[in-house]
């Protein structure tokens, strides 16, 4: 925990001592036709959710691509090997007494698409649908103990997740700084009962409930509150977000909630030519273990004990928004960016993640 707030910390100094350097000689290069403040420079990444607010009457519409990588597992801090994960670690839904299967290699893609509409000044509301593919290779051993490897497999599911809606409440702006509060609600729309055929470790291949991280939702209504802090000067705009995931519910249908979240993200961006925005950002996560358990989900693996999920995370990323200098498409902006762990102590064990690629578009109007 202490490395944690170390990180953020260090985030929010770098953001704000760039911001501080940068002089505001070109606010009224922003305004709009209307007066508005439509192009202020919106530097959040495009992985950052509710990161800016619209004045009134304005729609976003937004497509996100998403690619999370995951390879190899640890515990805490150290790397495991399967060999070390099946001869260590306990089946707490035994028996066998230990795991004897082993994720090597996770895949998820994520396709968000996104609306935001500001019926007024001070309120804009917001709503995203997601639809997911989650692919989990995995290493099986043989029989009820020891390191004979018999086979690999890969479980997959696809499907709509969860829906979030939110609103977006601006309580303080004063010149070039704007605080807006967070107030979601995520929708348990993902399905919590996906299964797949596996390699047991006695050869035969049966169809079973897949562990909770491939299921495609929480199962549960989950609030999503938040604060979110954006600036900008000259060709500089930064900002800092913290977003909460609450389980409202103790059991989903299945008997499980996930462990609630708490994210900070900060970020600094530069508008380096008229049309190309460079960024640059920091977050930091921590989320705890899952809460009671799905009694079908049973298998001798890691993924099936819930209390190997969770940990903390602080990543560092960096990417770019293109916004077309041409007239008719000065409404549109397209961005990629890639950010990478740098510091992951796990629940274990757990999968590690590798990067997380986002690339998307937005028009507004
Ligand atoms: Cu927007």
């Amino acid at each position: 925990m202490k490395l944690l707030t170390t990180g953020l910390m260090a985030g929010a100094m770098c953001v704000y001592a760039m911001g501080a350097q940068a002089q505001d000689h070109s606010h009224h290069q922003h305004m709009n036709h209307s007066g508005h403040h439509a192009e202020h420079l919106d530097a959040a990444p495009l992985a950052v959710m509710g990161g800016h607010i619209h004045n009134k009457g304005e729609w976003m519409l937004s497509y996100r691509y998403k690619h999370m990588d995951m390879d190899g597992n640890r515990n805490g801090t150290n790397d495991l090997s399967p060999e070390q994960i099946v001869t260590n670690f306990v089946n707490p839904n035994g028996p066998p007494a230990n795991f004897r299967v082993v994720p090597t290699e996770m895949t998820m893609d994520m396709h968000m698409f996104g609306a935001m509409y500001a019926p007024a000044d001070w309120l804009t509301l917001m709503a995203m649908g997601m639809y997911m593919q989650k692919d989990m290779t995995h290493i099986t051993f043989q029989g009820m103990a020891g390191t004979t490897r018999l086979g690999e497999f890969t479980t997959e599911t696809s499907g709509w997740g969860d829906t979030k809606l939110s609103g977006l409440f601006r309580v303080y702006q004063q010149g070039a700084h704007t605080i807006h509060l967070n107030a979601g609600l995520s929708l348990p729309t993902g399905s919590i009962d996906e299964q797949d055929t596996v390699l047991a470790p006695n050869g035969m291949r049966p169809t079973l409930r897949l562990p909770y991280a491939m299921q495609l939702g929480t199962g549960t209504y989950d609030a999503l509150p938040g604060i979110t802090y954006t600036g900008h000067s000259g060709n500089w705009g930064w900002g800092a977000q913290y977003t909460g995931e609450i389980r409202l519910e103790s059991d989903n249908d299945e008997g499980y909630s996930w462990g609630d979240k708490h994210t900070l993200n900060t970020w600094a961006g530069y508008q380096a030519t008229d049309w190309l925005l460079l960024q640059a950002n920091a977050s930091a996560s921590t989320q705890s273990e899952i809460d009671g358990r799905d009694p079908l989900i049973a298998a001798p693996v890691q993924t099936a004990d819930p209390d190997n999920y969770g940990g903390e995370t602080i990543a560092l990323g960096g990417g770019f928004q293109i916004k077309p200098s041409m007239a008719e498409l000065r409404n549109l902006t397209f961005g990629a960016e890639i950010s990478v762990p740098v510091y992951q102590d796990l629940n274990g064990p757990q999968m590690e993640t590798d990067w997380v690629g986002t690339a998307g578009l937005k028009v507004t109007f």
